[in-house]
């Protein structure tokens, strides 16, 4: 069997409560695999929580529960937000998983064992929220330089890993392998950073209890970024089932945000190094979202729920628009104002208003019935091109994950959709009795191209596929329909018998 297609999200922890920045990397990474299932490859799509370390530990402490109790709690919020916000993903890995646990156990044995991990003195300070150690040249005016919180001093005796010893071997890879950390410019941070000389970083932590206790000295516990990275191998079974773990592995990409870059460009690569593993083949570093020009905090009280906006717009509306608006790898804004300008100009006109019209006109005049086609025009070709052109551009944009550029080819056929309708003018036909072939034609060209938008969004917005899915009187499920054979012309079954149904997205007001 194929190797299985592998994208993952960061695990997420489970202090905060999911918003709009977490469901940007699922949801992408979300429309990616359901885009490589669309073409029928076997897929793995993994997301999960992190929820060791610190910070969690004292969360809930305040709230008077273990941390585990704090963890069984939080973890809820995500599962019915992913569930909300139709998420496709195969498993859900929870660090505290005994599973988990029992690999990132076996695998650090395996360092120590070959002598990558070695016991001396931290001193040094942390951030908690981070979970970062940093050194104090790193500081900034004495704040986390990734947050600007305060940050605390720690000395104790800690196992280091030995990443200083892997930078010459990063180096060359990432020279050699331009795609295994991109965006570009992400890609050039990371070589820096090699550059500059890497510490060694220590790994375990002994003043802290609720973490994953090392098996070589249970006195200590994993570092909670250690153990987080290992999720990505622990939920394929790494050393406890090999076949299956060598059926998934290595991933295919990590999707991530550009602030835990060097944990997954630097520490992971050289811990799968000393592990002897192939490396995933790319980290994919997205950028961040603010809202209405400021960053999310929840000192702020900016900070949106996935659930408010699924109430507001509409689940596959809320996936359109974040896949639309912002070019994944760079940082974007996120406005009300302009969800719903899109929400308007996007999904009510151009698809939600031409699905109507379309099948409105094989009720009105083929009371629902599907004609067969019949000779080809000039403008029919049109059609079929601009369908084929937006096909193989999808696929190119979906390669490079563009998501907004994939979205953007499929509007472009939207618009030589609605082209069609205006200028073959079926109201005109049907008013002429001699002109009823021609009119046959146009309706089932115009059918055929919803049949195919219908497999063209189904990855963004997969209710929306299967309604059109439905609309257009299919039996059986538009998944077992695969790209690229599912995107040849005229594929629709002449006599088959479509109905208008409820619009797919009805008109917003704007003034809300
Ligand atoms: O860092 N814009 O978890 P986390 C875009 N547990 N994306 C955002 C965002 C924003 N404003 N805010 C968050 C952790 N994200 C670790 C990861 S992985 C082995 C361990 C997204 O809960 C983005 O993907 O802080 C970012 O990397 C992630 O949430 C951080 O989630």
């Amino acid at each position: 069997m194929d190797k299985l297609y592998y994208v993952t999200t960061p695990i997420y922890y489970v202090n905060d409560l999911p918003h709009i920045g977490t469901a940007y990397t699922t949801v992408a990474a979300d429309a990616l695999a359901r885009y490589h299932r669309l073409k029928g490859e076997g897929v793995y799509f993994l997301t999960g929580t992190d929820e060791h370390g610190q910070h969690v530990a004292r969360a809930a402490e305040r709230n008077g529960v273990s941390p585990k109790e704090w963890a069984d709690r939080m973890v809820t919020h995500f599962t019915e937000v992913w569930r909300r916000l139709n998420i496709s993903n195969d498993f859900f890995i929870r660090t505290t998983d005994p599973r988990h646990m029992e690999v990132a156990r076996n695998f650090i044995q395996l360092l120590y064992d070959k002598g990558d991990i070695y016991l001396d003195t931290y001193e040094g300070w942390y951030c908690v929220p981070d979970e970062s150690f940093w050194l104090p040249s790193q500081l900034v005016e004495g704040k986390c330089p990734q947050c600007g919180r305060e940050v605390e001093m720690v000395q104790e005796e800690n196992y280091f890993f030995r990443l200083s010893a892997y930078a010459d071997r990063l180096l060359e890879h990432i020279s050699s392998h331009p795609e295994f950390v991109q965006p570009d410019i992400r890609r050039n941070e990371v070589i820096s950073f090699i550059r500059q000389g890497l510490a060694d970083q220590s790994i375990s932590r002994k003043t802290i209890s609720w973490g994953i206790p090392l098996p070589f000295d249970e006195s200590q516990v994993m570092y909670v970024w250690f153990d987080a990275l290992l999720n990505y191998v622990s939920a394929i079974d790494y050393s406890l089932d090999e076949a299956r773990f060598r059926g998934i592995w290595p991933a295919d990409v990590h999707f991530i945000g550009k602030e835990i870059l060097r944990f997954h460009a630097i520490v992971w690569p050289a811990m799968l190094m000393a592990a002897d593993l192939p490396l995933p083949r790319q980290v994919f570093a997205h950028g961040w979202l603010t809202v209405e020009g400021e960053k999310m905090s929840k000192s702020k009280g900016n900070v949106i729920s996935p659930h408010d906006l699924v109430d507001e717009y509409g689940v596959d509306a809320y996936r359109y628009y974040f896949l639309r608006e912002f070019s994944f790898g760079y940082d974007g804004n996120f406005s009300r104002e302009n969800m719903t300008g899109r929400y308007n100009a996007d999904l009510a006109n151009s698809l939600g208003n031409m699905v109507s019209r379309v099948l409105a006109m094989v009720e009105r005049y083929r009371g629902g019935e599907v004609p067969g086609p019949g000779v080809e025009e000039a403008v029919d070709t049109a059609l079929r091109e601009s369908a084929d052109l937006a096909v193989a551009e999808v696929d190119r944009c979906m390669e490079r994950f563009a998501f907004n550029e994939a979205l953007q080819a499929i509007w472009n056929f939207l618009a030589s959709i609605n082209r069609y309708v205006d200028e073959t003018a079926a109201w005109d036909l049907a008013k002429d009795p001699d002109r009823s072939d021609r009119l046959d034609t146009v309706l089932y060209n115009q059918v055929e191209a919803v049949r195919l938008t219908a497999l063209l969004v189904l990855p963004f917005m997969p209710a929306t596929g299967e309604g059109i899915w439905e609309r257009l009187g299919y039996r059986r499920s538009i998944h077992e329909h695969h790209l690229p054979a599912a995107a040849a012309w005229e594929l629709f079954p002449p006599g088959q018998k479509v109905s208008k149904g409820a619009p797919l997205f009805p008109r917003k007001d704007a003034a809300r």
